[in-house]
């Protein structure tokens, strides 16, 4: 199976020394979405972006990243991500977190002037989360990183 990506030129992405950021992380499957941290703190501050302009809040699962990420649009910031990690179970939970996540977020980014990064990975298995927050597919909190720091340049 294929994963979809684009190439990166970190070179190529501006400086955001200017750009405010909002983070909001998901606490549960904390090690994958700590590693989505890590991997977007490490391209902001290759960016020269300082801790002064970096708020990050920890909401409970990733339910709650529709309310943590309409309250950190109104900090003063200038693009916020998102990140969480939903891993399939044996019941409809996982369509029903996603679908709520999804359409909660696009809502949130159409009615509020300050655009919201999508880094919640939707995986079948733990190992399918792994390869995607520092594994063998990259880590897409990076990739979150990158698309934030453009969507707040525009
Ligand atoms: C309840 C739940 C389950 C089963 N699985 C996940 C998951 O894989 N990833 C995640 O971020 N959150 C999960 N949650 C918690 C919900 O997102 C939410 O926190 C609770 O339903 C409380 O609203």
């Amino acid at each position: 199976m294929s994963t979809a990506s684009f190439k990166i030129d970190i070179n190529k992405i501006p400086d955001a020394s200017n750009i405010k950021f909002g983070i909001v992380v998901s606490n549960w499957n904390s090690d994958i979405t700590n590693n989505l941290l890590k991997g977007s703190l490490d391209l902001l501050k290759s960016k020269n972006v300082s801790n002064n302009n970096i708020k990050v809040i920890n909401v409970p699962g990733s339910f709650e990243l529709i309310y943590g990420c309409k309250k950190m649009q109104e900090q003063n910031v200038d693009v916020v991500i998102a990140i969480g990690s939903i891993i399939r179970g044996e019941t409809k939970h996982f369509d029903f977190i996603c679908n709520a996540i999804s359409i909660g977020i696009k809502d949130l980014n159409v009615s509020k002037n300050c655009p919201i990064i999508f880094c919640v990975l939707t995986d079948d298995t733990m190992q399918q989360a792994i390869d995607r927050s520092g594994g063998k597919y990259g880590n897409k909190g990076t990739e979150a990183a990158i698309a934030a720091i453009k969507m707040a340049l525009i």
